[in-house]
């Protein structure tokens, strides 16, 4: 299979905002290293990362993450696609928690975006090597400084390591500042004179950001004024895999033009699994916490980052392997369920492509099909001296809608057809409105809901009504109250239930969620009863004081209680936790919270006054707008509630020109003319179910 050393392994994602030439820059990449006969075009359909359906029908836009692995140069290398649009954004992060490097795409034309903001930040967090691309250098208006310089507002150290030779139609090729070649659209060749002096001054900042990274180099640097190739090569490798540095490249991914220098980077300075982060794991069956190592013959340790419905195969898990080596018919553990497995035949994915190799070692990304009951997210484990990874935290839906079979004598399929959907992404969730009895479908956004429905559609031939999306209001409390009793006590007859807790409730921080304190002393409540007590707390968060909606951000002290020494028991104590929890939030003056989104919007300044009024006017905070050639972005902040129809909103007010983002922010409290309403309506929806 891959005959490459673990030393020659490397594994990276294309991340950055929607509509920047990810999936075109990942179909450059496969062309100029020989793995696709042909340059694959997005728009005409012919991308071999755009392998969904439903991508197809988008122009290509992105909705799920694509794998491809390639040999080059003696290389293994796995590129991951990933989605941009902030409703399918999450797919991307789920994969950067097992990738080992990154390269942001971003637009010469408009720079950094929100997208390419928060893909930039969760890279970073997750201490991965990023690079970065500038593409698009053949547009009207593309500025590679600009751009460079809108990484830097960041808080990225952006150093240019190949820069563009003329921009928009007049753009020529780069300068490959190693090299220093230009690599053009008939190969490499000498710098000309006339662009000597301009190398030059680049490859001086180059030269000075590279020396900065290493002590020893910034001495030889202050030495001699210069370092030699092999030096830069060395400098550059330490900056970006600690993450000081990220080097950025530029070109045109839809004519394949300036990749030669950031494929080479990607195999010299992205960090093999031997130097990338270190992984740490739990010991299975022991508390001790072990650091894998990336070696073939350790034992097997990998993460599910993907799982995806193959027409032919079934359910395919998607997984890196950490340490160790995979191989078919291998007995594992999924460390996170602790249920055993056999692994079947194990698939190299390339787009739309499988293909079956013998064994997978630490930085491949493999597939395998029919992993029952192994999920996105969770970690897999060798069956001995196995270590249990942490899985990867799945990102929550935002946005619920209703959802109903269309047609009637569908309403049996839809449980188990959605089933299979939320197999397949986690984002998505299924539940039953406790107030209505309606099944509710929650995702990132509009799209990720109206694209899992068509997937229902063309999988399971299952049409399905979209209602007016539910906003998930949670409530809250607003102060502190001390010691309110609750009890439950039934002593008539046969054998009796008694207990009883006294309860402090006081408001977190917004996002703070729950928390339980213990601070029972001197037995009051028996130690083996007071977790009952939390379960009782527990169970009652769910429907709130005011209207029953989730309650969140409050720490619950159970501070006394009484028991019995023959009647006392786990029933008694959670019935009584659930009691005294209701009674201390209906006193501490609950609230309704509202979730706020965070909205960027871009269209031509002569529809700015309009865009911002009516922000304005639906509740929302214009934090800033800013110049992009003859287009203003907005930056604001807007509560969900006022921005279900954007889309359609967007659209009239800027004749289509408009275009926007929009994720979830954070919680706050709704005003208070409005809660009266909310609150009255969801208890109306209540009563009529009930
Ligand atoms: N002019 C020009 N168009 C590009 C370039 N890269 C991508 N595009 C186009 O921009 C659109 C979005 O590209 P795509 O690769 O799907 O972006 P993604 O959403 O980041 O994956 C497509 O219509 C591409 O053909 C480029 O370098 N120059
Ligand atoms: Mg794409």
């Amino acid at each position: 299979m891959k005959d490459v050393p673990v030393a020659g392994t490397r594994n990276f994602a294309l991340v950055g905002h929607s509509g920047d030439g990810k999936t075109s820059l990942g179909e450059a990449l496969l062309f100029e290293a020989g793995a696709l006969a042909a340059l694959g075009n997005v728009t005409a359909g012919t991308a071999a990362l755009t392998t969904l359906p439903e991508e197809k029908e988008r122009q290509g836009a992105t909705v799920g993450t694509s794998v491809y692995a390639f040999h080059h140069a003696g290389r293994h290398l796995t590129l991951v696609d990933t989605p941009g649009d902030p409703n399918f954004q999450s797919d991307g992060t789920l994969a950067l928690h097992a990738l080992d490097g990154a390269v942001l795409v971003l637009s010469a034309v408009d720079g950094a975006k929100v997208g390419s903001e928060r893909m930039l930040r969760t890279s970073q967090e997750l201490g991965l090597a990023v690079l970065a691309f500038v593409n698009g250098m053949d547009r009207e208006r593309a500025d590679f400084d600009a751009a460079v310089a809108s990484l830097a507002a960041l808080g990225a150290k952006p150093v240019p390591v190949a820069i563009p030779v003329g921009a928009g139609p007049a753009f020529s090729g780069v300068i490959d500042l190693l090299a220093m070649k230009v690599v053009g659209e008939r190969g490499e060749g000498e710098v000309p004179a006339a662009l000597a002096d301009r190398a030059a001054a680049a490859r001086a900042q180059l030269v000075e950001a590279v020396a900065e990274c290493d002590d020893e180099l910034i001495e030889h640097y202050l030495e001699a004024g210069e370092l030699s190739e092999e030096e830069m090569r060395r400098g550059l490798v330490a900056g970006v895999r600690a993450g000081r540095i990220v080097p950025v490249f530029a070109g045109v991914a839809t004519r394949a033009l300036g990749i030669g220098p950031l494929l080479r980077a990607l195999e010299e300075l992205l960090p093999s699994p031997e130097e990338a982060r270190p992984w740490r794991g739990r010991e299975l069956g022991g508390e001790g916490e072990r650091v894998l190592e990336p070696k073939p013959d350790a034992p097997f340790a990998a993460l599910v980052f993907k799982s995806v419905i193959d027409r032919y195969a079934g359910l395919l898990s998607v997984f890196r392997v950490v340490s160790g080596t995979a191989r078919p018919d291998q007995g594992v553990l999924d460390a996170t369920s602790g249920s055993k497995l056999r692994l079947g035949k194990l698939l190299l994915l390339r787009g739309h492509d499988h293909v079956e190799v013998p064994e997978a070692g630490p930085g491949d990304v493999v597939a395998v099909a029919k992993l029952k009951d192994v999920h996105t997210g969770h970690a897999l484990a060798a069956e001995k001296n196995g270590v249990a990874l942490a899985p990867i935290p799945i990102p929550k839906g935002v946005l619920s809608y209703a959802i109903a079979a269309k047609h009637k004598g569908d309403e049996d399929k839809l449980f188990t057809a959605l089933a299979r959907l939320v197999e397949e992404d986690p984002t998505l969730h299924v539940e039953r409105d406790p107030h209505t009895g309606q099944f509710l479908l929650t995702g990132m956004g509009e799209l990720h809901i109206r694209i899992a429905a068509e997937r229902l559609k063309r999988m399971f031939n299952l049409e399905i009504d979209l209602q007016r999306p539910k906003i998930p209001y949670r409530e809250t409390i607003t102060r502190k109250v001390e010691n309110v009793e609750g009890k439950l006590k039934k002593q008539t007859g046969g054998k009796g239930m008694f207990g009883v807790c006294y309860l402090s409730v006081e408001p977190m921080p917004r996002g703070a969620g729950f928390e339980f304190v213990d601070e029972i002393v001197g037995g009051s409540i028996p130690r083996n009863l007071i977790p009952a007590v939390e379960k009782g707390v527990h169970e009652a968060l769910p429907h709130g004081p005011l209207a029953g909606f989730p309650v969140v951000d409050i720490r619950v002290r159970c501070i006394d209680g009484k028991h019995h020494p023959v009647d006392s028991n786990e029933m008694a104590f959670k019935l009584a936790g659930s009691f005294g929890f209701k009674a201390a939030a209906e006193q501490a003056r609950p609230t309704l919270l509202e979730p706020v989104m965070s909205v960027e919007v871009a269209a031509p300044d002569e529809h700015m006054g309009d865009v911002i009024g009516h922000l304005n006017s639906r509740r929302g905070r214009v934090q800033s707008t800013d110049q992009r050639g003859s287009t203003s972005v907005i930056k604001a902040q807007v509560p969900m509630a006022e921005m279900l129809e954007y889309a359609s909103v967007l659209t009239s007010l800027t004749g289509g020109k408009g275009a926007f983002h929009m994720a979830f922010s954070h919680y706050e409290e709704v005003p208070a003319q409005l809660r009266d309403k909310i609150v009255d309506e969801a208890k109306a929806a209540a009563a009529a179910h009930s």
